[in-house]
């Protein structure tokens, strides 16, 4: 791992002099206005942020690094006989920059093996919790259990230098990465399999092992979960996940304390939890129906009566795509190829020609079309993985590569402590009464 961390040191090194330049010279630029409906209603298009590891565009969707997922799938190393990315290179290129070789992500890979281990207190933490509970609650208990293994926590304790912050950062979040597929897939043994766990792989890719350590040795599930981990990584920086990470981060809350809070963010319906909300509501809308390949007509009524409930649609919309999300894309070219006659597979095809037309039609959804969450699920209960409340935890394994990387890089730039200025309402209408000096400067 020394020489991957190097060059990320090296990289980081020479962004941060570049930053240092850009600043004094354009420090004072003006990037964008702001509104007052903006600061009111989730600063929505209000730039505030800078995250190196992807960038989304509203009608093109996220590019990794300047890569788009298809070229992804196309140029990341894969497992042997496999034809999906392997996860890790898609961790080096958020990391580095560059696409990796077949000797750098084999290198991920084995220091991830070697850093997988999970302390028993961490199983014993999940065991205090009752089955029952939701299993996103057991990941994110499991992973503040975990944080008595921070290194970042215990060198800043004996006065680590500012300089050094980076490195603390890095050795956690590797170590947290490794570890994660073992505490996740020990939730979902023990609250779906009786509790019978199944040990590691030492000789499997993180993606292969973790599908192995859930219990599914089908190929092609393997291959899904290296797809799946792939693209659920990083959707550049305003997101619930990504923000909260980053916000918790900058207060030099160690990884693990950042990564749990992100988490308890993607845990939210309108975030990660949307993808265990799509496959409910399919069952759902199935049983109501009494078949398993409702019509389009059928459909069509459902959603309007879920519109008509006051709910959202789940698995469509998004905050800033305008566009079927690449994401979903990736994952019906994968049904097409391993699944096209499942029923529920179909179905989500079904519904992604009925949805947007009604939402169109309501003038005020910014977004008609499908996101990440609206397709995953399907998949998953193909090979037999029907268990949704389990879904958001694989995207809180994924989202981690992204997340944790972003982490690296901000400690590795120096980003300081995040703190926007907020106003009161009062304030606001002082501002409207030309009271305050402030309005319309
Ligand atoms: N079904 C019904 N109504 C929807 C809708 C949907 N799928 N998407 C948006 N709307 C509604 C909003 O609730 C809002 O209604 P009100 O004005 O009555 O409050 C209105 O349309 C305008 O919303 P918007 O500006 O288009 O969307 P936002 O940026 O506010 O919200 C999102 C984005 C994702 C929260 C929203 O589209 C949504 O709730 N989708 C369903 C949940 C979902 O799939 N989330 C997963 C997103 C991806 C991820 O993070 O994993």
């Amino acid at each position: 791992m020394g020489i991957i961390k190097d060059r990320f040191k090296e990289k980081g090194d020479a962004l941060a002099a570049e930053i240092k330049d850009l600043l004094k010279e354009h420090g004072t630029k003006k990037i964008g206005e702001v509104q007052l409906s903006q600061i009111y209603q989730g600063m929505r298009g209000m730039t505030g942020l800078v995250t190196e590891t992807s960038l989304l565009d509203a009608q093109e969707g996220i590019r990794f690094r300047g890569y788009s997922i298809p070229e992804l799938r196309e140029k990341l190393p894969k497992a042997d006989r496999g034809s999906e990315p392997l996860p890790e290179g898609l961790f080096y290129l958020m990391l580095i920059g560059e696409l990796p070789t077949e000797a750098d992500v084999q290198s991920i890979t084995d220091v991830w093996q070697r850093r997988s281990h999970v302390p028993n207190h961490v199983f014993a933490t999940i065991e205090a919790l009752p089955v029952s509970s939701h299993p996103m609650t057991q990941f994110v208990t499991a992973v503040m259990a975990l944080q008595t293994e921070s290194q970042f926590a215990k060198r800043y304790a004996a006065g680590m230098s500012k300089k050094e912050y980076w490195d603390a950062v890095f050795d956690d979040s590797m170590d947290l990465i490794a570890r994660l597929p073992r505490v996740a897939a020990y939730i979902y043994r023990r609250k779906y399999k009786g509790g019978v766990h199944i040990q590691p792989d030492g000789l499997l890719d993180w993606a292969g092992n973790f599908a192995h350590m859930m219990g599914f040795e089908n190929d092609s599930f393997k291959e899904l979960m290296r797809l799946y981990m792939t693209i659920h990584a990083d959707h550049e920086g305003g997101n619930v996940s990504a923000h909260t990470t980053h916000l918790v981060g900058s207060a030099l809350s160690d990884p693990y304390l950042s990564y749990a809070a992100g988490m308890n963010g993607l845990a939210g319906p309108l975030h990660g939890l949307a993808n265990q909300e799509v496959i409910k509501w399919i069952f759902e809308m199935r049983e109501e129906l009494g078949t398993e390949l409702p019509t389009q007509e059928q459909i069509v009524e459902y959603v309007k009566k879920t519109l008509a409930a006051g709910k959202v649609v789940p698995g469509y919309g998004h905050a800033v795509l305008r566009k079927t999300d690449p994401r979903f894309t990736a994952q019906m070219e994968f049904g097409k190829k391993h699944m096209p006659d499942d029923s529920l597979v179909q179905t989500v095809w079904n519904v992604y020609e009925a949805v947007p037309p009604i939402l169109q039609s309501l003038g005020k959804i910014k977004n008609p079309w499908p996101n990440v969450d609206a397709h995953s699920g399907a998949l998953l209960v193909h090979y037999g993985m029907v268990e949704y409340e389990f879904y958001t935890v694989l995207f809180a394994v994924s989202r981690a590569l992204g997340v944790l990387t972003s982490l690296c890089w901000d400690r590795v730039l120096g980003f300081p402590l995040e703190r926007p200025k907020s106003v009161t309402t009062a304030l606001v209408k002082k501002w409207i009464k030309g009271e305050d000096e402030i309005w319309g400067e």
